[in-house]
């Protein structure tokens, strides 16, 4: 195997498009030869991850089992690519210190609040504005957004940056490094 592993953390609020470009750049990747495995927050949550809710202490959780997952993929030379919304900055910059500086590579999407709700691919914004679930991230629960990731993606009202772009972005600055 000649690559060497890492893990690329997207985080952002549920709709801002973390799966999606995930799966954009596991296929960007793959065409490059390059060995990948996506480790996302919905799926997780469906094995792994089962026992855990959505209070910050079980956010914190699902964060810290992903990030101790990522470090084992990245040890065995995979680019392991963890998309999860992973609100609090404390959490995420644990995760990052669990790797050789340089190794985590943090991915913001930057998408406001506004766009995702407009998205609501799976009705949940609705369901939160309802109050029918409690605690929804950006709602009534905190993100916080990175200050120092690595890679930033924006997506302005209006304006749409294709997933591959934003792959292509990523793939950009890792064949940089
Ligand atoms: C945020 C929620 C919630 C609440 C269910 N808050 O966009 P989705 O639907 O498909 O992905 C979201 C997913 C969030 O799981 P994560 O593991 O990424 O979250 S965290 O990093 O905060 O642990 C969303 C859905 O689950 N979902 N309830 N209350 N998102």
């Amino acid at each position: 195997l000649q690559q060497k592993g890492c893990v690329i953390w997207i985080t952002g609020l549920s709709g801002s498009g973390k799966s999606t470009l995930a799966c954009a750049l596991s296929r960007g990747l793959h065409s490059r030869r390059k060995l990948t495995y996506i480790l996302d927050g919905d799926n997780v949550r469906h094995g792994l991850n089962r026992d855990l809710h959505f209070k910050a202490e079980d956010r914190a959780e699902n964060i810290r089992r992903i990030g101790e997952v990522a470090k084992l993929f990245a040890d065995a030379g995979v680019i392991c690519i963890a998309s999860l919304i992973s609100p609090y900055r404390k959490d995420r910059d644990a995760c990052r210190a669990l790797l050789p500086e340089g190794d985590f590579i943090e991915v913001f999407m930057d998408v406001p609040l506004q766009v995702c709700e407009a998205r609501d691919p799976k009705g949940l914004y609705k369901l939160a504005r309802a109050g029918k679930i409690k605690g929804f991230t950006g709602i009534d629960d905190p993100y916080e957004p990175p200050l120092n990731s690595e890679i930033v993606l924006q997506q302005k009202e209006g304006v749409c940056v294709s997933p591959s772009d934003m792959a292509e972005t990523v793939m950009y600055y890792l064949e940089r490094k």
